[in-house]
């Protein structure tokens, strides 16, 4: 068994592995350590990864780039028109309010889910780590955005599901990054933790988090982030430049043709990336449009006086992380910069000057998430032995829990898992009610949570309370904020014969009665206890006596607010698995086409050379005659034909090849006996 780590960027996926002498980062199939987040439909296969990069351009219409950022999201949500806008593929309203992407294969239009695309990026990924290690891959590590919500959450735990992967944790980028950081750290000052502030800034967000290191511990102490700020905005700083430059110069309206959008931001991309390691940069496009060639030229000065507007936004989840850490700049001991979007000088300066403290390097900028999610699936793994290190991290938003009755617990709004919770943590409440509860999960502060967030996560239905009939029972549920940062229900039980006095008052007609109830217990848990925690828990297999009465398990239902059933994610897995045995075709196609096509040349090749001597004219013209006519026709009718044709023509040309060679081979073997009998 393996232990994997993926980082699933917008722009770049890294895979990581726990071998014995440490962590690597695996290369792709183009020897890269970072592979493309695109998925792209041709005609009949898909394009994934870098081929998926590779075939863009042929397929524009059916490419698609940045999927993270629609995983969970409305499609009504202004943010996701903003994104859908940078994508040039046909995207329509789901009947659950999500997204569709359209995509042209097979001669007609399927619509897939977010998560769907972000399934195949995922089977990609693990095709990878597969052929690497040689053996199946299931059980992962995935960084996610601290920003992510439940439902963004349980959509990637889906999305893996969907192909077979198992991810033992969903971890968050920053945290992932700072596991990296302390399990290697060994010179930690006398005294006091240290802290460390870790900054990634990839293509489409930003996320800073401050941690708290001390020998074999780490501690989140808190996540702040922008989620529309990465190096796409600076990308988009020069585009709107450039287009307004040439509407100028060449009048040319870049914003009228698709396609010239594309060249020119890609171009944008490619020139920011210049400028970094310059103090100024060209830019040429043939034939950008209108058969009109454009050149253009920037100074870095003035690239970084157009992106001021966004480098002033970096400070802002910047300070926001120190503050909710209650920290000021003087007490922060390093700040790790990563990501490859902060490879802007300017926003190096930026930072320096506002944590007055040179930036620190030490992680591998593109492969720290990776990296560390690999450790901690090492670290979560039975069968690995790996330092002892504890990690906590908390849930940046604060989580509320109320009944069909109302707020059930005693905090203000409701809240049960603050904005800080430790990541795993349970609760346990306690309350009266009868025959059915709905438990509802929702995010207790709007400021809290991504602009276009719905409050509500999830309905849990607690019952029916076998032989309940009516009466009032008391009803402990144990909630949990389990380990990938999700709610749900670890437990919930009744206390058997635990019957209410008949005389209290009761209304019949509600499923459940009013609760005022209190969290009874509340640990938070860091990981190395929570493994502790994985066996069976003691209420609900019904060991547990609670003083003369049995506690008894009762069946709860959760209902997820956009998420998939379990329905869906069968038809999902159907879907998935005929477009693998299609690209699985189309591959072998492309193999038995090649290996016909070289026969050709290497039979026309050999039949005036080895074979000459051992055919006569008349074979030779027919067997140059069929090689001629299956040249042809590969170019031609044939250039796009099933396995089955390719191998039927590959078997006609040998039967007429054949008998020669078996003279050749005679021959040679003839040769070979006399040389042996005479000994040389
Ligand atoms: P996200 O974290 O938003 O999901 P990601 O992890 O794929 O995205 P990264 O790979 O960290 O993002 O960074 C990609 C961004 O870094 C792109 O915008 C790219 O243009 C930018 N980038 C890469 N190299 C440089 C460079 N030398 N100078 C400036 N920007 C760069
Ligand atoms: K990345
Ligand atoms: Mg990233």
């Amino acid at each position: 068994m393996s232990v994997i780590g993926f980082d699933i960027g917008n722009e770049n996926c890294v895979i990581a592995v726990v071998k014995q002498g440490g962590v690597d980062v695996l290369l792709n199939d183009e020897s890269n350590r970072e592979t493309p987040a695109v998925v792209c439909f041709g005609e009949k296969q898909r394009f994934l990864g870098s081929a998926g990069a590779a075939s863009a351009m042929m397929h524009p219409k059916s490419t698609v780039s940045q999927v993270k950022r629609l995983i969970g999201r409305r499609f009504d949500d202004p943010e996701v028109q903003n994104d859908l806008q940078l994508l040039p593929v046909e995207t329509s309203e789901g009947p659950d309010g999500g997204i569709l992407i359209h995509l042209k294969y097979m001669k007609e239009t399927h619509k897939f889910k977010p998560v769907q695309i972000l399934a195949m990026l995922f089977s990609h990924l693990k095709t990878i780590a597969e052929h690497d290690l040689g053996s199946a891959v299931s059980d992962c590590v995935i960084g996610v955005p601290s920003y992510f919500t439940d439902l963004q959450r349980r959509a990637y735990l889906d999305a893996a599901m969907i192909v077979g992967l198992k991810p033992v944790r969903l971890i968050h980028d920053c945290t992932a990054t700072g596991l990296g950081y302390g399990v290697y750290k060994i010179d930690f000052p006398d005294g006091d933790p240290i802290h460390v502030v870790f900054i990634d800034i990839g293509h489409c967000d930003t996320q800073v988090s401050v941690a708290s290191f001390q020998a074999g511990k780490m501690k989140i102490l808190s996540h702040a982030f922008d989620m529309s700020l990465g190096g796409r905005d600076f990308d988009e700083v020069l585009f709107r430049h450039f287009a307004e430059k040439f509407k100028e110069q060449y009048k040319i309206d870049v914003y009228s043709n698709a396609r010239a959008c594309n060249r020119l931001r890609a171009a944008c991309e490619k020139l920011k990336k210049v400028l970094s390691a310059n103090l100024e940069a060209p830019l040429n496009i043939e034939c950008l449009m209108d058969e009109k060639d454009v050149s253009g030229f920037i100074k870095r000065e003035e690239f970084e006086s157009l992106a001021s507007g966004l480098l002033e936004k970096i400070c802002v989840p910047c300070n926001e992380a120190l503050a909710n850490a209650g920290l000021t700049v003087d007490k922060i001991y390093s700040v790790e910069l990563v990501g490859s979007g902060s490879r802007i000088p300017a926003i190096s300066k930026l930072l320096t000057s506002l944590f007055e403290k040179e930036l620190s390097r030490t992680l591998n900028a593109s492969e720290c998430i990776a990296r560390g999610c690999a450790l901690q699936c090492a670290m979560l793994s039975p069968i690995f032995r790996v330092k002892e290190y504890e990690v906590q991290d908390s849930i940046p938003f604060s989580i509320g829990i109320s009944s069909d009755e109302g707020l059930i617990c005693a905090k203000p709004n409701s809240v049960l898992f603050p904005k800080g919770q430790p990541i795993p943590s349970s609760k346990t409440l306690t309350f009266q009610g009868s025959n059915l509860v709905r438990l509802e999960a929702f995010y207790a502060n709007p400021d809290e949570v991504p602009k276009g967030t719905s409050p509500k996560i999830g309905c849990f239905t607690i019952g029916p309370f076998d032989g309940s009939s009516g009466s009032k029972m008391e009803i402990e549920v144990r909630m949990q904020l389990n380990l990938h940062g999700i709610v749900n229900i670890e437990s919930s039980t009744f206390i058997k014969d635990h019957v209410e006095d008949s005389a209290t008052p009761r209304d019949y007609h509600s499923n459940s009665e009013a609760m005022d109830v209190e969290p009874v217990t509340e640990t938070g848990q860091n990981v190395n206890e929570h493994k502790k925690c994985e066996s069976p828990h003691s209420s609900s297999n019904g060991t547990e006596k609670d003083k003369a009465d049995e506690r008894v398990h009762v069946p709860v239902s959760e209902s997820i607010y956009g998420g998939m059933t379990n329905a869906e994610i069968t038809e999902a897995q159907e879907k998935e698995c005929q477009l693998t045995e299609q690209d699985k075709i189309m591959e072998l196609t492309k193999d038995k086409r090649n290996s016909l096509e070289s026969y050709v040349y290497d039979m026309r090749n050999k039949l005036f050379n080895v074979y000459r001597n051992f055919s006569n004219e008349q074979e030779r013209d027919e067997i140059s005659r069929s090689l001629q006519e299956t040249e042809e026709w590969l170019y031609g009718e044939g250039d796009d034909e099933t396995v089955h044709a390719y191998a039927a023509k590959l078997v006609d040309l040998k039967q007429l090849v054949d008998p020669i060679e078996s003279r050749c081979k005679d021959e040679e073997e003839r040769a070979q006996a006399t040389r042996d009998l005479l000994g040389c």
